[in-house]
């Protein structure tokens, strides 16, 4: 079977999220949806996991089993017409199996109609996981061969391919050994580069400030390009990873090549973490606001 999207000639592009719920509404399939609405795609779903989680941290992870996420998957794409697709919370080797299954059958992914962003999502940033350890074996030989565009943070390049980046100079190297995994285009994210060195364990006393510019590193095998910009100081940085892949791919449901699509999803999240806020106790989300006004 392959995608045959009925094309609506007056509706908005559709995109869909195979991804996580946070039932506190800063990440996972809530961000994706809230930056698809703000990003002018319609929005879909298919559940892979539902998280019991507020400002603090997950306190618990019910997944739902894989042939489920498979066919919400198939009943979207076949019916909606989906142009552009994201991954994030995959939460086990089952479900990364049984997306990359059919994404196969239904034409979603790298040199296929379906443009397929993959942000390979391991934790939370309180540091829960949000995958299973022997989940990313399969994350490495199943998904992200299949992926049109892939977006790690540095712990998620380590997780990948064992490198501790130290320096911007160091996320051309890693964006290469990750391309070679079999990916289209990877995009390397250096928002959590330290000065001196990405440790793995930075110390609690005293540790090592975050540059105060950001380096994004788009490689596509042949060429790099650098995406630089001064680092937002908020402490409310929850869901920033989810909302910038759901950018770009929006930008890709609309048909923006690659390097146009991580422009636009770049200036997209510049502006939420600009107006990212307080929520809870804990860390608060980045905001869809800047764009979404109450009347
Ligand atoms: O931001 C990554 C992420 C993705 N999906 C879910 C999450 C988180 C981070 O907490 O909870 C469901």
């Amino acid at each position: 079977m392959t995608a045959a999207p009925p094309v609506s000639s007056t509706g908005p592009p559709v995109a869909l999220t195979i991804a996580g719920s946070d039932s506190g509404g800063g990440a996972g399939l809530q961000a994706d949806l809230r930056t698809f609405t703000a990003c002018g795609v319609h929005g879909c779903v298919a559940v892979t996991a539902v998280t019991v989680q507020n400002s603090m941290g997950v306190m618990g992870i019910v997944e739902i089993p894989p042939s489920t996420v498979a066919n919400q998957i198939r009943a979207v794409v076949t019916d909606l017409g989906v142009a552009a697709a994201k991954t994030g919370m995959l939460a086990s080797a089952a479900i990364i199996c049984a997306v990359a299954g059919v994404c196969d059958e239904i034409s979603i992914g790298r040199c296929r109609v379906v443009p397929l962003v993959v942000d390979p999502v391991a934790a939370s940033m309180h540091g829960d996981p949000l995958l299973a350890d022997d989940a990313l074996t399969v994350l490495r030989s199943e998904l992200l061969p299949r992926a049109t565009l892939i977006t790690p943070n540095l712990d998620e390049v380590r997780l990948l391919v064992g490198m501790d980046i130290g320096s911007p100079a160091e996320q051309y190297e890693a964006a290469r050994a990750l391309h070679a995994l079999g990916p289209r285009w990877v995009l390397v994210k250096g928002g959590h580069l330290r000065d001196g060195a990405q440790r793995k364990n930075p110390p609690k006393k005293n540790p090592p400030k975050k540059n105060s510019q950001c380096l994004d590193v788009l490689y596509d095998g042949r060429e790099f390009t650098a995406f630089t910009g001064p680092r937002l100081a908020t402490p409310h940085t929850h869901g920033s990873g989810d909302t910038l892949a759901a950018a770009i791919t929006s930008a890709l449901a609309r048909g923006a090549a690659v390097p146009e699509a991580v422009t636009y999803g770049k200036r997209y999240i510049a502006q939420a973490l600009a107006h990212a806020y307080p929520l809870g106790a804990g860390v608060g989300p980045v905001s869809p606001f800047w764009r979404v006004r109450p009347d």
